[in-house]
């Protein structure tokens, strides 16, 4: 019997699959058929991002389980889970917080946290694992700060008034801006812990310095979680940082390469706590953010000479800092 399969790649919706089966998933491409998701369907994140390096619209992602999923809808929140896994998707129009005293970024983002953590613990599902966030202007200025740290404040009050821990036992995760759209985060939970994973060649995120924002970004830079008999490597978006600061700025191979190297560095760090064979590179699922539609050929020149012919999903989007060109985030599932 096998457990939970990520499933993935470009082209038309997996419209004839056991639908009943699937956790939930994400779909990416700017074709107008993304704009909306059918009812009845399971919790899809819908990124209005460009694909780049392919002639396909879209690109489809799909979480299947061995057991049929119970599906929830409350406060915003759609929502399955299948025994002791929780998938759902939340997305909030920044409009809606026009009347808060924060910026309504802020606000937004933290409303969205506090709904999945009640959520979680209302399903008695409380460990978050992987968080996927994305909203419009990431690098724009409002309110006297950027996009991005707004979110962070948002994000991290969230998480105080919720009790979660804002270090170390943290989520993996991802932030990346597209060209337009509301506040939209996904996310996997679960019954277990997961087991973080940080880079020795990166200070943690969680304790960057204050002159990245006055919030610091609550997140690990990866993740082991054990669904029963499985055990899945989240690697959160990953980008040329050394320590705390950003390296190769303005050369995206360069960029690419060193991003890599971080890959590389909290797969090492993560196969020393994995309960698995260790996880190798060229079997993991990549999902690449490329700033630039023309710098696209050469990440996956880079990408291509590391990992191999393995299928990646290129989007353009843009990173949480102005000189970061390219991030890079991947999955891996073993059985235990
Ligand atoms: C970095 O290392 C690059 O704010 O959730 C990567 C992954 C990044 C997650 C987040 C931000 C986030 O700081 C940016």
């Amino acid at each position: 019997m096998s457990g939970l399969q990520l499933l993935g790649g470009p082209g038309e919706p997996l419209v004839s699959r056991e639908t009943a089966l699937i956790l939930g998933g994400a779909r990416i491409g700017l074709c107008p058929d993304a704009a909306h998701t059918a009812l009845g369907a399971w919790p899809e994140q819908i990124l209005p991002a460009r694909l780049l390096g392919t002639t396909a619209a879209s690109w489809q992602e799909v979480w299947q389980c061995p057991h049929p999923c119970r599906a929830g809808q409350h406060d915003g929140l759609v929502w399955r889970r299948s025994s002791d896994i929780l998938y759902g998707v939340i997305s909030l129009d920044e409009a809606e917080f026009a009347h808060s005293e924060l910026p309504p970024l802020q606000a937004a983002t933290e409303s969205a946290y506090r709904r999945i953590f009640a959520l979680l613990a209302a399903e008695q599902l409380p460990e978050l694992w992987r968080v996927w966030n994305y909203f419009a202007a990431i690098n724009a200025e409002t309110h006297g700060l950027e996009r991005y740290r707004q979110f962070n404040s948002g994000r991290q009050a969230a998480f105080i008034a919720c009790q979660a821990a804002l270090s170390g036992k943290v989520p993996a995760a991802c932030a990346l801006g597209v060209a337009h759209g509301p506040l939209s985060i996904a996310f996997m939970a679960g019954k277990t812990a997961a087991t973080p994973v940080e880079n020795p060649r990166q200070v943690s995120a969680y304790f960057y310095p204050a002159a990245y924002g006055p919030k610091s970004p609550t997140f690990s830079r990866a993740v082991l979680a054990h669904p029963p008999g499985q055990e899945i490597l989240f690697i959160s978006g990953t980008a040329s940082i050394l320590g705390h600061q950003t390296v190769h700025a303005g050369d995206v191979a360069a960029q690419t390469e060193e991003s890599l190297n971080n890959i590389l560095a909290v797969l090492a760090e993560a196969n020393r706590q994995a309960h698995s064979t260790p996880f190798q590179a060229q079997e993991l699922c990549y999902r690449a953010y490329v700033r630039h539609a023309a710098d696209q050929p050469r990440v996956a020149r880079v990408l291509a000479s590391v990992v191999g012919a393995v299928d990646i999903c290129y989007v353009e989007a843009d990173v949480c800092r102005s000189d970061l060109l390219v991030e890079i985030e991947a999955t891996g599932i073993h059985r235990t």
